[in-house]
């Protein structure tokens, strides 16, 4: 059976690229293809974009999207094994599973990091119970190591905007109030390894992520250096990967804060952020001179002049 939950499964990227320029230009192409298919979104956490432009990729394929959002309305899941069920959680993860399974013909999952422990999350305990118990095709929403839908979004948009064969993509960490996972940096970097681009990753020390993902990309400690000529300046918070302080804000520098002086380095660079951006946080309200880009699915590739509001 066929899952997908890392940019790898994708195959042949640039077949892949082809073909997702080839749905946006004919949305409705194959409503034929989803008839009388339910897909099942199942929701562990908050989600503005993927939840609607998921829905909305399985209308127009002619599937019967579910909703699930798992902690509203749904019992309370205990996803831990041998645990005596005295507290909050009304169901086992292991009872819930086979029903959402049975209820549709693929589904959809998002689970965050928890940063309760690293090889709970390194292992996706909750994404690979539901490829185990499922009996279904499972795709990521954002799970707790990896988030391929958004990056291959944003492969998309570069291709989109690009101005040379071979851009600089900057990946620069920057600062947040609160822990936030490793998944999209994890599989961005993970993208960024199937293309031929000019890849750098910008980062405090300490904030290194883990070796598997950070593969053989540029990694340094300075930004000004890293933003110096990019093309494309990818901002995100995340933290921590290392075991002492795996999960916890250890950094608060607003000095990694994306401003409009931090623009002026780069060669007139797209900005880009998966969303939720936290303003003047990550990036300031003031860098009206640096062009935006957004990309998500059926809105992939907008562009907009970043001016505040
Ligand atoms: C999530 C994250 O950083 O992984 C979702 C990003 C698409 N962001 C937040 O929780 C703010």
């Amino acid at each position: 059976m066929k899952h997908f939950t890392s940019m790898k499964q994708l195959g042949d990227l640039q077949a892949a690229l082809a073909e997702a320029a080839y749905v946006k230009a004919n949305p409705f192409a194959d409503q034929a293809l989803g008839h009388n298919k339910t897909v099942l979104l199942v929701f562990f956490n908050n989600s503005l974009r993927t939840r609607l432009s998921t829905q909305k990729a399985a209308l127009n394929l002619g599937m019967n999207p579910i909703v699930l959002d798992v902690n509203q309305g749904a019992w309370k899941l205990e996803t831990g094994r041998g645990v005596v069920m005295d507290g909050d959680k009304s169901e086992h993860i292991l009872e819930a599973i086979p029903v959402m399974g049975s209820m549709c013909d693929m589904i959809g999952v998002r689970s965050f990091a928890r940063f309760e422990s690293r090889d709970d999350d390194y292992n996706e305990v909750i994404l690979n119970q539901f490829i185990q118990y499922s009996g279904k095709p499972v795709f990521s929403m954002e799970a707790a190591i990896r988030h391929p839908l958004q990056t291959f979004a944003d492969i998309i948009t570069i291709e989109e905007y690009k101005t040379k064969p071979r851009p600089k993509v900057v990946m620069t960490w920057a600062p947040h109030p609160r822990a936030l996972p490793q998944a999209v940096p994890n599989s961005f970097a993970e993208g960024m390894s199937m293309t031929d681009y000019d890849f750098v990753i910008a980062n405090p020390e300490g904030y290194d992520l883990a070796p598997e993902f950070v593969g053989n990309a540029k990694v340094t400690h300075d930004q000004d250096e890293a933003l110096a000529g990019a093309d494309f300046v990818y901002a995100k918070n995340w933290a921590p990967y290392r075991e002492d302080i795996y999960g916890k804000v250890v950094n608060y520098d607003m000095g990694w804060t994306v401003t409009k002086e931090k623009m002026a380095l780069t060669n007139d660079a797209f900005f880009m952020h998966c969303l939720p951006v936290r303003r003047n946080m990550i990036v300031s309200d003031d860098r009206p001179s640096s062009r935006c880009c957004s990309s998500r699915y059926d809105s992939g590739g907008e562009m907009r002049r970043a001016g505040p509001g």
